[in-house]
């Protein structure tokens, strides 16, 4: 018999990287005189005698086809199939398919596996979305108050917990500072009221730095919420509510004051910086407001200038030069030191809860 020679040719021969192991990318039209023998690849598809092949909505489990047993196109090794395409393990779970309910078998348990940027309750994954504040939470349908992640403008990668009141108020509300059972020593220095301290579930200062970033990604308006010694409850909402930056010192700016809480007594913080009890920044040298109030605010010093003293004996009470609220006082006094809100219950209300939360104006 005469021996044949056959010959084919490929015009567009192209190989895919070492991540696929150089396999066969493309041929282009074949030429010659030996006829179609050589089957290629799809792109990130390798050919492969081994049947197994993996989805990442069933990573367990191999998926063979009979009638392709002889070898067929696959994933590379440490890819699985997301719809039509291959995709690396590590971006595999669940949450792959579409935004919805997609189940895993694992652990003999039937639950789902949601990767970075998804969350879900075991048997539905959704995508997290850069959530900005707890309306925006809230709009999503969530009406639980509770701890939640949100993602303000600077925080998109990282996010930070809050506490959002949803089910009060119309819901929404990204609470920034409470007081009900004091627990919690407020009585603190400048960088541990930059970067926030206490239970976000109880008792807290959700942190300067936070509440700057919060405030600066859209207008909010403030609602403070104050319990007295007996029980009654009463609020102050301002129309505008933002601070500075640190280099800003915190400064306060607030809009216009409704409620029923007596006075606008956090009003006249407006407009001033934030000091704690090692940083001075209110208005005298001769007193530290910070530590004659055992707190840490906006205190102007600014009221009384009849003298640089931080009060003024008026026979019943220490009036104070420095401030009409004081919110983060010692929880366990009831005088200048404590927790207080000028006219509310007179000048010494015995404060025994505060709340301050914020919401998107509009
Ligand atoms: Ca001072």
């Amino acid at each position: 018999m005469l021996q044949g020679m056959y010959h084919v040719t490929y015009d567009e021969f192209r190989i895919v990287g070492e991540w696929s192991q150089y396999s066969i990318q493309s041929l282009g039209d074949e030429g010659g005189n030996a006829g179609p023998f050589i089957e290629w690849c799809p792109s990130n598809t390798r050919f492969s005698n081994n049947t197994c092949e993996r989805r990442c909505t069933e990573p367990n489990t191999c998926i063979t086809s009979a009638s392709m047993e002889s070898g067929r196109c696959i994933c590379p090794d440490g890819y699985m199939i997301q719809g039509e395409y291959c995709i690396p393990e590590s971006q595999c779970g669940c949450f792959v398919q579409e935004m919805g309910s997609v189940l895993n078998e694992r652990d003999g348990m039937r639950r789902c596996i949601c990767n970075d940027r998804f969350e879900g309750d075991g048997i539905t994954c959704i995508r997290k979305e850069p959530l900005k504040d707890c309306y925006e939470i809230y709009n999503t349908g969530i009406h639980t108050d509770g701890v939640y992640t949100i993602y303000p403008t600077g925080w998109e990668d990282s996010g930070f917990q809050v506490y959002c009141e949803m089910s009060t108020d119309g819901g929404g509300w990204t609470v920034l500072q409470r007081r009900r059972s004091g627990s919690v020593n407020f009585y603190r220095v400048w960088n541990t009221y930059r970067n926030g301290f206490g239970s976000l579930s109880g008792d807290h200062w959700l942190g300067n730095d936070k509440i700057y970033d919060l405030t600066t990604q859209k207008t909010y308006q403030l609602k403070v919420d104050l319990t007295d010694s007996a029980g009654s409850q009463y609020y102050a909402l301002y129309s505008r509510f933002s601070i500075g930056d640190e280099d800003d010192k915190y400064t306060l700016t607030l809009g216009t004051f409704s409620g029923n809480a007596g006075y606008n007594s956090m009003g006249l913080n407006s407009g001033d910086p934030f000091s704690t009890r090692d940083r001075d920044n209110d208005g005298t040298d001769d007193c530290n407001c910070a530590q004659w109030h055992q707190g840490a605010w906006w205190y102007p010093h600014r009221y009384y200038n009849d003298n640089n003293n931080c009060f003024k004996w008026y026979g019943w009470w220490y009036y104070s030069h420095c401030t009409y609220a004081n919110l983060n006082g010692d929880y366990q006094y009831s005088d200048y030191r404590g927790i207080f809100w000028y006219k509310l219950s007179g000048n010494d209300c015995g404060i025994a809860g505060t709340k301050m939360r914020i919401r998107p104006v509009g």
